[in-house]
């Protein structure tokens, strides 16, 4: 294929076709364009008679969600598919698998998940997934633990930092969660009934330093190899599988980013739950599920992180100080918490939101559960430094729920 350019349903075609061993030779193949994230093309090409399929992902040069006018680099789409290599390796079962990647058109061939489906989806329509938390923890104890310095070579970790530079995505983090939304910018985008939160989170200094803290840390502590985007609509989810997908923002940062990104969207979903569940004991049952989950993400993750660290002593003064494993537990809970406070705010208030709380109908129901949202999040940010067990966060998502 000729030079980049934004493909059309006709083309992914062909190059579905000229994947060696995919589809049969003749077979009439269907494509649709099925992206309905932020960011770039996904094609859905699939052999109805014989019931093959596969993914064609392609990156667009600027963000979907706002148009040309906001470039952005096409290398994410090979930070995206080396992650999911590499995700692939430590986490097996848990990603999609990658059958090709073409820097040229910024494309990547991988499995289609359509059985399954995206998790955001599934927990507004009252879902559960037992298995998530088991998943999900290992997901992030073996690719955190495994990238980093604690578990990997420190020489081939410091060049596997540079293979994963990513500024331009790293730069739309640093705005739209770690500035804008504690600034009236123009991006920031909220219904105008919470204006007055909006203007609390402009002038709330004690907030700032906590957040001011938490960016210091994501644009400079190289922990791990996050993930960099890991909400519910970056997971396809049924109940006996769970699917990590859309690493394109990977880079190496702090580890508590990527647990509290998944804690920090499964809250969302909890400050929704008054419009989404018919009655109080439907939404009360729910929310407990939730939290349940939520708890056992952290406390799998800890036991899991830990046992990694046993059984593999790459470092010999980190493996044995003693009480060093403690504090470092203790200081990535705390991140977890902040950084979780963090991608709540920013689901109300910046640029881009949630369908958990946006496609709440009712304006009322739908303000209750931004300001339920943003107290839960504000608190998280104020008392990351703080926090000592996951019941903390547990215990300020149910106590604001109450009041
Ligand atoms: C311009 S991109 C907006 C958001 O979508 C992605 O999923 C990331 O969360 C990013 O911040
Ligand atoms: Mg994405």
């Amino acid at each position: 294929m000729s030079a980049y350019h934004p493909l059309n349903e006709k083309e992914a075609i062909q190059i579905a076709r000229s994947l060696e061993g995919v589809f049969a030779e003749g077979a009439e193949l269907t494509s649709r364009e099925i992206g309905d994230g932020n960011l770039n093309l996904v094609f859905h090409i699939s052999d109805p008679v014989e019931g093959t399929s596969l993914i064609l992902k392609q990156a667009l040069p600027y963000a979907k969600v706002v148009g040309e006018s906001w470039p952005l680099t096409l290398d994410r789409a090979r930070i995206e598919s080396e992650a999911l290599i590499q995700e692939g390796k430590l986490a097996p079962g848990l990603v999609p698998a990658v059958y090709n990647y073409d820097p040229v058109l910024a494309l990547t061939v991988m499995e289609d998940l359509s059985d399954h489906v995206i998790m955001r989806r599934g927990l507004i329509e009252g879902g559960r997934y037992p298995l998530f938390a088991g998943h999900i923890s290992t997901f992030l104890a073996n690719t955190l633990f495994f990238t980093s310095d604690l578990g990997m070579n420190q020489q081939s970790k410091k060049l596997r930092v540079r293979e994963f530079i990513n500024p331009e995505l790293c730069k739309i983090t640093e705005d739209l969660i770690f500035d804008h939304p504690y600034t009236d910018a123009d991006t920031n985008s909220f219904d105008e009934t919470i204006r007055d939160e909006a203007q609390v989170l402009w002038n709330d200094g004690e907030l700032h330093l906590e957040v001011a803290l938490l960016r210091e840390k994501f644009l400079t502590q190289a922990q791990a190899l996050l993930h960099g985007d890991l909400h519910t609509g970056s997971i396809f989810i049924k109940p006996d599988s769970t699917k990590v997908i859309d690493p394109e923002f990977a880079y190496y940062g702090p580890m508590g980013f990527d647990i509290g990104a998944i804690i920090a969207n499964l809250l969302l979903n909890y400050a929704a739950r008054d419009h989404w569940d018919a009655d109080e004991n439907a939404r009360r049952d729910y929310r407990s599920y939730l939290i349940g989950t939520i708890r056992e993400i952290w406390t799998q993750f800890d036991a899991k992180f830990r046992a990694l660290w046993e059984e593999n002593k790459t470092d010999r003064l980190l493996s044995s100080a003693p009480g060093y494993k403690d504090d470092y537990m203790k200081r990535l809970l705390q991140d977890t918490v902040g950084y979780a406070g963090s991608k709540m705010v920013r689901r109300i208030v910046g640029l881009a939101h949630v369908a958990d709380i946006d496609q709440i109908p009712d304006a009322k129901s739908r303000e209750h559960a931004q300001r339920l949202a943003l107290s839960i999040g504000k608190q998280l940010i104020k008392v990351n430094r703080k926090t000592a067990s996951i019941e903390e966060l547990i215990q300020i998502a149910e106590t604001s729920a109450e009041s």
